[in-house]
């Protein structure tokens, strides 16, 4: 019913041609994982390839930078408020078509906690994983480094909402929605990219909005 894997797929050339008609009578084949429609949502929707997902909040959330650095630490929500939060407003697009424009999201830059870790040496790509415990996401280090990639604490200036993936999700601004990875838990520095959950299904890890179909395998025209 959710149109996963190949069905979605097929799917996808359409959606590329960006045919909004088609998007409405298509929620069901989405090939990015959508579940369901957010009420009241304001233009987004709902997306979870996690089936369930567990609530955490102030007492139990925590953030882990591990991987390639010289410091690794583990944040809690309050130590990520206390540092120095930026605000970026920007359009969210989703490969699939649907766009919501200027959205704020604030949180502390991915750059500040990776220059508070100790980036080593030889260290070329981030992971980040997710507490829903499925997804992943991927960024090269000089993406993970830019002023316009957050470590978001706030969407629409509210605080993220479970929905959205709070307490904590990734915003990376340039690129597709499907890299703003929600419910956001861990974040390694590695030798390589290891290709994120739709990007092992085919996506592009670098997905930059209008520079990238989403689909690495799909011809551009
Ligand atoms: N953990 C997790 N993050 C995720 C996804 C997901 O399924 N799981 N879907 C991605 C996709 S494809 C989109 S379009 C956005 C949707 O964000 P929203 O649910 O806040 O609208 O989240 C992205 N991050
Ligand atoms: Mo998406």
């Amino acid at each position: 019913m959710l149109g996963l894997g190949a069905a979605g797929f097929a799917a996808a050339p359409y959606l590329q041609r960006g045919l909004e008609s088609f998007l409405g009578s298509a929620a069901g084949s989405d090939p990015t994982g959508l579940t369901g429609l957010l009420p009241n949502g304001g233009g987004f929707r709902y997306y979870s390839v996690a089936s369930s997902v567990p609530h955490k909040n102030e007492q139990n959330y925590r953030l882990k930078v591990d991987g390639l650095v010289d410091r690794p630490a583990t944040y809690t929500l309050d130590a990520l408020r206390r540092l120095p939060q930026t605000r970026v407003v920007r359009d969210v697009q989703c490969v699939t078509g649907w766009r919501v424009p200027s959205t704020p999201f604030a949180g502390v830059k991915l750059s500040l906690l990776l220059d508070a870790a100790g980036v080593r040496p030889g260290a070329k790509a981030i992971r980040f994983t997710c507490f829903d415990g499925t997804y992943s996401e991927s960024l090269t280090l000089p993406q993970a480094r830019r002023d316009d990639v957050l470590v978001c604490l706030q969407m629409q200036d509210k605080p993220v909402t479970h929905s959205h993936g709070g307490p904590v999700r990734l915003y990376v601004a340039p690129m597709y929605f499907y890299k703003s990875a929600k419910w956001l838990s861990g974040i390694s520095v590695t030798s390589d990219v290891q290709p994120g959950y739709w990007e092992e299904r085919g996506y592009d890890v670098d997905a930059w909005v209008g520079r990238s179909n989403g689909r690495s395998d799909t011809p551009t025209v």
